[in-house]
């Protein structure tokens, strides 16, 4: 038996380790650590609640737009105003979204996990491309991989163009507010996001699509391997607009689709550097040195858990979802891309197929950014007035590129008096609960092939699949004095 700890792991965002047993050429156990802690909920304790999109877009660069959106939805529901909130905000905010969802999976591809594959520099290794010798690609379509490359940094700049003429600024936009868009949508604005989504959809069907299917082609053993078993999780688009391609339920992978039912989610933190005890509903941390303060704890992500599941959030689990959920039209474009790649839904759970189903995802997301564009009323008001409650709660649900994305608030004298968010890495890479189930990424590498007992290849691209990013992953620490000390 051989442990070997990879810390940390490289081109994911944030401190990421991920320790695994290794035996007889096999991963044969895994442990994953969120080594970085934030307070962002603790900081919004006691602030006026309008302040909420704009501090907990700060807690990542990659995904501001998917919390700023969750947090006004959430005080639209504490102030009992979601159905205010005009038609035109509805469907910026969903163009955003979705512009946000296609550019960070672009990213994905094209500089983070994509290079597990590919380099876009000449033999590259480590932090420009494969860690191994293992490239399966012709020079010819490595040649094509390389100006992809460039270009998707390019896509990616429409998009941010994209997310700042309609809401300020990106990351960390400036009009993502409760009660809607502050802005009175004209034609020219519209031309302009619409002439940049088309430029982005362009891409991702020329250039992201067929690169994610050659991928799948290629390595097809990784359309077999690095499954986490099978249930998905998802919450749907969060905004109110039509044809959205994101549904909501819990899938397990022995059953049926379930509607989502919130109550089924909770979070230990048996595993996690946070004391056992409740306080507000809240788990608080127990003190400054994790390491000593619980020996059995090996990370700062809590382990959400939906029925005690372990569920996978993300591009594989909005797929799953939604082909049971979704209509004819959606399932029949999906069916094609799948079939472009060698694949096929069934066997979809695994390290290739989340690579492919983020692809696909980024396809139908542009496409559904273009018709919230097309449907947008110029010179008509994209927001009302919010009034802040004296007395509320509400919950803000949404997808966020990584999947489910939850924002709590609870406003009490006009004030925050708790906030409460659970993103999508606290599912993919949370450690084992107080059962000893471990969280969806500790199960998808477990059986993975080690060769020579230390070739991680196989584990980097799995957990790489998820995108992993643990600065969304870990939110909460409460400092405290006990009997005049700091803990
Ligand atoms: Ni920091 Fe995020 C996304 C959110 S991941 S990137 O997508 O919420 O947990």
């Amino acid at each position: 038996m051989r442990r070997i700890s990879i810390e940390p792991v490289t081109r994911v965002e944030g401190h990421l380790k991920v320790e695994v047993e290794v035996s007889d050429g096999r991963v044969v156990r895994a442990e994953s650590s969120g080594l970085l802690f934030r307070g962002v909920e603790l900081v919004l304790r006691g602030r006026d609640p309008r302040d909420a999109p704009v501090i907990t877009q700060r807690v990542c660069g990659v995904c501001p737009q998917s919390h700023g959106i969750a947090a006004c939805l959430a005080l639209e529901a504490a102030a009992g105003m979601r159905e205010a909130v005009p038609r035109n905000g509805e469907l910026i905010r969903g163009m955003v979204m979705a512009v946000q969802h296609a550019a960070d999976h672009i990213l994905h591809f094209y500089v983070l996990g994509g290079l597990d594959y590919f380099s876009p520099v000449p033999h590259a290794v480590g932090l420009f491309g494969p860690t191994t010798e293992d490239r399966r690609l012709v020079d010819q379509e490595l040649d094509r991989m390389r100006r992809h490359y460039v270009e998707a940094l390019e896509t990616w700049r429409l998009g941010q163009e994209v997310i700042s003429l309609a809401v300020g600024r990106s990351p960390h936009s400036t009009g993502l507010l409760p009660g809607g868009v502050p802005l009175v949508p004209r034609e020219d604005d519209i031309l302009a996001w619409r002439f940049r989504i088309a430029r982005m959809r362009d891409f991702i069907q020329r250039c992201y699509l067929p690169d994610a299917q050659l991928l799948c082609r290629r390595y097809p053993e990784y359309l077999q391997m690095g499954s986490a078993h099978g249930d998905f999780l998802a919450y749907g688009a969060g905004v109110i607009c039509d044809s959205a391609p994101l549904y909501a339920g819990f899938l397990p992978s022995e059953g049926e689709l379930h509607p989502l039912a919130l109550e089924r989610i909770s979070e230990g933190v048996s595993r996690s550097w946070y004391r056992e005890t409740e306080e507000d509903g809240e788990a608080v941390p127990s003190r400054l040195e994790p390491m000593e303060s619980k020996a059995e704890g090996y990370s700062w992500i809590k382990a959400p858990r939906y029925q005690g599941r372990a569920a996978e959030v993300g591009p594989l689990a909005q797929l799953f979802v939604g082909s049971q959920a979704g209509q004819e039209e959606f399932w029949s474009q999906v069916a094609d891309l799948l079939a472009g790649a060698g694949a096929d839904l069934e066997g979809l759970s695994s390290t290739m197929g989340r690579n492919l189903a983020r692809a696909i995802m980024a396809w139908l997301m542009i496409q559904w950014a273009m018709q919230c564009a097309d449907s947008v009323a110029p010179g008509e008001p994209a927001s009302v007035a919010f009034e802040v409650p004296r007395e509320g709660e509400g919950i803000g649900l949404t997808e966020a590129p990584r999947g489910a994305l939850l924002h709590w608030v609870v406003i009490r004298n006009a004030k925050i008096a708790s906030y409460r968010i659970i993103s999508p890495t606290t599912w993919n890479a949370s450690p084992r609960d107080h059962a000893g189930l471990p969280g969806p990424m500790e199960r998808a590498v477990v059986g993975l092939p080690v060769a020579d007992d230390e070739d991680l290849t196989a584990v980097l691209r799995t957990v790489r699949s998820f995108d992993p990013c643990l600065a969304c992953a870990v939110h909460l620490v409460e400092l405290k004095k006990v009997g005049g000390e700091t803990r």
